[in-house]
């Protein structure tokens, strides 16, 4: 019915089904939304967790829009002030100390949003691995939490060869919850290439969950001790900081899942703050560098450069060319008639 409509819709004379994002193209290409609130509705319909949802929006909605406006503007009033400077002092080109000042900070606040978590935590899930010895109960403990048998159990140790993942969203939270396989030394070459890379996995994991004993986890920030087949009788008793986990009959998996959600959200953007995706990012540090080389040199043609350089850097971020901006924040700064 609908395929029908829409036949009998395309068969009339200039009309025709929109292609995939033409609305947002033609709201960019006429200047409505800029290139990060692009990105933002075009993570807005891939959000499948709250909190992606919620960045999603954040950037949408022009949050980082703003923001760089804020900083584009900055970076104006220094350009107009050095070309000023270059115009008028030809006779005496010293660098205001005032102008590297503002540009060594604002430098330093581009570097502060660079050190903040990405939203490609938020995308992809938090990393959380589960590792430990063979036989230690791990891919009973994914099959557990996954509610279905993902991964392979035996009796026998070294079954998991390679890794599996099963993503999750923990309150919300996106979380990709890998198991490994066990950690010691192998005489069967496949599973040491499993346990090559179970190594590799724990470096990068966000939050690893160790089913090991206490005292051999690997040094990571972020690591949940786990007490597992604590239903058995021998295993009746956990270690003090260790959460007793049965994966058998259930046991504190419940509070598992909480403790590895509380880890995993601080490892996530934080909720009022704009989380930058890769490309963003790699913008803001070339402009923070340009700002950065400001302070390094005399030469007010050098510095009039490196702040053209911090402009386009903005303008590549945000998908438009400012050069109107320039001059009007350029002649606006000057006395009338001049
Ligand atoms: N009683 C009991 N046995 C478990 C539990 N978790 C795993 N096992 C058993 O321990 C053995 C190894 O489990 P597995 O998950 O394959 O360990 P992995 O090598 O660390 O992945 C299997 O025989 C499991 O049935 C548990 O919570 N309670
Ligand atoms: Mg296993």
């Amino acid at each position: 019915m609908v395929d029908a409509v829409l036949d009998a819709l395309a068969s009339l004379d200039g009309l025709r089904g929109a292609e995939a994002g033409e609305f947002t193209r033609r709201a960019f290409e006429s200047g409505r939304i800029d290139l990060t609130e692009a990105e933002g509705l075009a993570d807005l319909i891939e959000a499948e967790t709250q909190s992606q949802r919620r960045a999603a929006l954040a950037l949408a909605e022009g949050g980082l829009r703003t923001q760089v406006a804020r900083w584009q503007e900055r970076v104006l009033a220094l350009s107009a002030d050095a070309e000023r400077a270059i115009d008028y002092d030809e006779a005496d080109e010293r660098v205001d100390p005032a102008l590297r000042t503002a540009a060594d900070e604002l430098a330093a606040e581009l570097g502060s949003w660079l050190e903040q978590p990405r939203v490609e935590r938020l995308k992809e899930g938090v990393r959380v691995v589960v590792a430990g010895p063979p036989n230690a109960g791990k891919s009973s403990l994914l099959n557990a939490i996954a509610g279905e048998e993902r991964a392979i159990v035996t009796a026998a140790p070294g079954t998991t060869r390679d890794h599996i993942e099963v993503p999750l969203a923990l309150g919300g939270v996106p979380v990709l919850l890998t198991d490994t396989a066990g950690l010691r030394e192998s005489e069967d070459e496949v599973e040491a290439i499993g346990v090559a890379r179970a190594a590799r996995l724990i470096e990068a994991a966000d939050v690893l969950v160790w089913l090991g004993e206490p005292d051999q986890v690997p040094e990571h920030p972020r690591a949940i001790l786990v007490h597992a087949k604590a239903d058995l009788p021998e295993r009746e008793v956990a270690p003090v900081g260790s959460l007793a986990v049965s994966s058998a009959n259930g046991t504190g998996i419940g509070e598992l899942l909480v403790a590895v959600e509380q880890a995993a959200r601080t490892v996530l953007p934080h909720e009022d703050v704009i989380a930058l995706n890769r490309r963003q990012a790699r913008h803001i540090e070339e402009a923070a560098e340009a700002l950065g080389h400001v302070g390094s040199t005399s030469d007010l043609l050098l510095i009039a450069e490196d702040l053209r350089q911090a402009r386009s850097a903005f303008d590549r971020l945000t998908g438009r060319a400012g050069v109107e901006e320039l001059l009007d924040a350029l002649f606006s700064r000057f006395c009338l008639g001049k």
